[in-house]
């Protein structure tokens, strides 16, 4: 059984240190942001660290967006199944990473860079929302170098799934169209989360580049409206089964297995659409009080950790949702994208 195989499921991202506060309106306007949204940093924004850190309390917890799924797949899965690649720098942010893997079981392989800080994300909370402001720093350094040097690539040869946050697409695409020509090749499973908005927008070609190998696409109703919005599809924005059926049906390179678009919308159902089925699926969100929520800060980063290692243990697609959705719900009851200990069993 693939899971009990070590390292059977590879992820690759932007690793992260999120530093994250309570805000407020005023901040999200001094700095031009929205309240939902996730961007890359512009020079405007850099002062925005430190004012998190001195006036806002703000606390630093591992993130980025890909690490935090393959936290959440490895707190689900036998030790020793997930490994997870991107840049870092040499410093005492990396360390943070490095602690918060290890309670996890989670593998890193970090491309290191001695001269760039590790990447870091300011993570404004205002109620029920989470803006994210990114300034890569060394995880911008990741190359292929890294994932074809020989000890990487092994790695890579024995996985059986592979994990690609879509912010990686700012980064690495070489490396991402790497994973999946080695999927589709050997008929392994190749899962594409779409992570922003802005990906689908802005970073159109590369993700297009890539669709053809897509598995299973997971985004949330925003990033499918910017998906719809980008590429013209024929159906409204807010036509979130339409959206769904149209990934699901794009052309695929591996036709050994029918492509899976999953597509999360807060607490209203998840929508599931599969390659050449007419019917859209709906899965419910199991609800939690509204007052147990600390903050959702990596809640689509942990559905799809769930999600993900649903699909190594060999479960079926409701059963990987319905464990996703678990995670999810867990996560959002922990300060940023943590999972709670003692651990709790699904
Ligand atoms: C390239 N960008 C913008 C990013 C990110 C990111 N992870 C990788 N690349 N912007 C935000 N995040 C992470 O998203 C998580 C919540 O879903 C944050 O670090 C946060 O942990």
């Amino acid at each position: 059984m693939a899971a009990n195989k070590e390292y059977v499921l590879l992820a690759l991202e932007n690793p992260l240190l999120d530093i994250q506060a309570q805000g407020n309106e005023e901040l999200l306007k001094k700095y031009n942001l929205k309240a939902n949204d996730a961007i890359l940093a512009s020079p405007e924004h850099i002062p925005l660290y430190e004012e998190l850190l001195n006036n806002y309390d703000a606390k630093l917890i591992a993130g980025g967006a890909a690490q935090n799924t393959a936290r959440g797949a490895a707190y689900i899965l036998p030790p020793n199944s997930v490994v997870y690649l991107g840049g870092v720098g040499n410093d005492k942010y990396a360390d943070i990473l490095r602690d918060a893997v290890k309670q996890v079981g989670l593998r890193v392989e970090y491309r290191i860079d001695p001269n760039t800080p590790t990447g870091r994300c300011g993570a404004i909370i205002t109620g029920h929302n989470r803006s994210l402001v990114t300034d890569l720093a060394a995880a911008n350094l990741y190359d292929i170098d890294h994932l074809k040097s020989p000890k990487i690539w092994e790695l890579v040869k024995n996985a059986e799934f592979y994990y690609v946050g879509g912010f990686h697409f700012t980064v690495c695409p070489p490396a991402i169209q790497a994973l999946g020509e080695e999927a589709a090749a050997n008929n392994k499973t190749f899962i594409v989360n779409m992570s922003a908005p802005f990906i689908a927008e802005f970073f159109k070609e590369p993700l297009d580049a890539s669709s053809p190998y897509w598995d299973y696409v997971i985004c949330n109703e925003s990033e499918a409206a910017a998906y719809a919005r980008s590429h013209s599809l024929p159906v409204a924005e807010t036509d979130v089964a339409g959206i769904a059926k149209a990934l699901a049906n794009l052309p695929k390179a591996n036709t050994k297995k029918p492509r899976v678009a999953v597509i999360t919308q807060g607490t209203q159902p998840t929508v599931v659409a599969i390659q050449g089925q007419d019917e859209v699926k709906e899965f419910p969100v199991h609800a939690i009080d509204p007052s147990k929520i600390t903050d959702t800060n990596g809640a689509g980063d942990a559905f799809a950790g769930g999600f993900v290692a649903g699909l190594v243990q060999g479960k079926s697609l409701e059963e990987s949702i319905d464990i996703g959705q678990w995670l999810a719900r867990l996560s959002i009851q922990e300060l940023g994208p943590s999972y709670p200990f003692p651990k709790q069993a699904y």
